[in-house]
């Protein structure tokens, strides 16, 4: 096997504590580990002066490769272009993208930084593997330095439609520098497509049965690969000592009633306004069960250094007030709006005392909380999923409660449909969905893309 090299923006190599990372960072770490390995990327950490200078370090079998980034670099590569112009066109929200001229400067900069970085670290057999958004010049600079290795490249998030990409000034640049990789993944046909449309209408690319696009001389393959979550551990968390305690006081908190879970990264993709009203709209239009279930919406803060994350806090904090001061009772408090993270085996308690998970992203490359969720509820009395039909899950989860997630009366009726349902039906509906997140987990994943890698010929000196 060759060895790998993963590339990301941030480095999470599992530290082997046990469900401290989540899913993705243990399926890569345990494909380096097997591969003897390197993963290298930005440490977080801020430096006076970039210099290139690469802090190792080793740990349970896999080699972590770090490096410090200037202030200037972290601002428009980080904070300007990956979160303030690709996240949020790629996630549809064109009035909230920023097009400016130095952001795309800086990435474009950041990326020879780490391509130059990365390069003495690669041998010749060596397969590399280059992670999401931050990172599209990445392959096409390793290509202009001389590295014919293979080089995957793997889309984290949802690929946006031709009409919308075409707004953003680098579009044309950004697709033809992906055309530096040999395989190009995404989560679903949908995404893929939406690439293949921008491929053939504005590079006049042809892609064939196969899924080889071909642009001028350079072949690419892409492939629908769709991540999976860590299911089998995370069942296993589920019932584990601190769940079962977290599953317990929750349990015992919500006196008897039915408990609906959010838990997102605090994100306007994720949907949280709409999610909230449409409760709201729930309790409104069902007043003989208002006080027969509570929500209970955990959202760390992320991103904290753009503006628009410190907005949306605002904003949610204020909808989750009026709706517990219009809504609540002596004895009953309708929202319970959490801002922090939790260890993962807390989660899957949560999880597993909740008789609905309510994920309802407006826009979603995957969502790995709907996956999540249906992992940790118990087989004898599982809990119901309700998913947005525009998070990339909803592709392989038809048997989740399927809302659109802008409609008020939507959210609200499936939460009806969810309380009402029958036990026999909802055990049939979660015994597809984790036949499903179990065959499909993140393990698969990987080596459905490490797989068609290796599958692709090596370029000719
Ligand atoms: P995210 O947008 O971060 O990921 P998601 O797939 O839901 O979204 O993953 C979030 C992870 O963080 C999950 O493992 C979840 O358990 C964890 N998490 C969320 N809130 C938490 C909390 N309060 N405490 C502890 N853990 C929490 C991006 C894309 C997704 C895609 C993933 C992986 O936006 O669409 O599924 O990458 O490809």
């Amino acid at each position: 096997m060759s060895r790998l090299i993963v590339i990301s923006n941030r480095v999470t190599a599992a530290t082997g504590e046990g469900g401290a990372q989540g899913g993705l960072a243990v399926a890569l770490t345990a494909a380096l580990r097997e591969s003897g390995g390197i993963w290298f990327g930005w440490s977080g950490e801020q430096t006076d002066q970039f210099t290139g200078h690469i802090n190792f370090t080793r740990n349970d079998g896999v080699t972590t490769a770090t490096i410090d980034l200037e202030e200037q670099d972290i601002d428009e590569y980080y904070n300007g272009y990956a979160n303030r112009t690709l996240w949020p066109l790629f996630h549809y929200r064109i009035d909230l993208a920023e097009y400016e001229r130095d952001f795309a400067l800086g990435y474009q900069r950041t990326n020879e930084r780490f391509a130059e970085t990365v390069i003495p670290l690669i041998e010749p057999d060596d397969a590399i593997w280059v992670q999401d958004y931050h990172m599209f010049p990445l392959g096409d600079e390793l290509r202009k330095r001389g590295v014919r290795n293979r080089i995957g490249f793997f889309l984290h998030i949802p690929w946006p439609p031709r009409r919308l990409l075409t707004t953003l000034p680098e579009a044309q640049t950004l697709v033809e520098a992906l055309l530096g990789y040999d395989v190009i993944g995404f989560h679903t046909h949908e995404w893929l497509d939406s690439f293949g449309d921008y491929a053939r209408d504005e590079l006049g690319g042809v892609i064939d049965e196969n899924n080889v696009l071909t642009v001028g001389g350079r072949q690419v393959q892409l492939i629908a690969c769709p991540i999976g979550s860590d299911a089998a551990e995370f069942a296993a968390l589920a019932a584990s000592p601190r769940a079962r305690e977290t599953h317990e006081r929750v349990h015992n908190s919500v006196v008897g009633r039915a408990l609906i879970v959010g838990v997102d990264r605090l994100d306007y993709s994720k949907g949280l306004e709409e999610r909230f009203l449409g409760y709201e709209r729930f309790l409104i239009d069902n007043p003989g069960e208002r006080k027969e279930v509570t929500f209970l919406q955990i959202a760390p803060p992320s991103r904290g250094g753009v503006e628009t994350y410190q907005r949306i806090r605002n904003t949610l904090e204020g909808l989750a007030g009026r709706i517990n001061g219009e809504h609540a009772g002596l004895d009953w408090v309708p929202i319970r709006y959490v801002n922090q993270g939790y260890p993962r085996d807390v989660l899957a308690g949560v999880f597993r005392a909740s008789r609905i998970g309510l994920v309802t992203p407006l826009r979603d490359g995957m969502n790995l909380v709907a996956k999540e969720y249906v992992a940790a509820q118990n087989p004898a009395d599982p809990g119901v999923l309700i998913l947005s039909r525009f998070a990339g899950a909803a592709e392989q989860m038809p048997e989740a409660l399927l809302v659109n997630p802008h409609s008020a009366e939507e959210i609200s009726d499936a939460i009806g449909r969810a309380l009402a349902m029958p036990l026999d039906e909802r055990i049939r509906r979660w015994q597809i969905l984790m036949e499903g997140v179990t065959n499909q987990d993140v393990i698969w994943w990987r080596k459905k893309f490490t797989d068609a890698l290796m599958a692709v010929p090596l370029t000719e000196e």
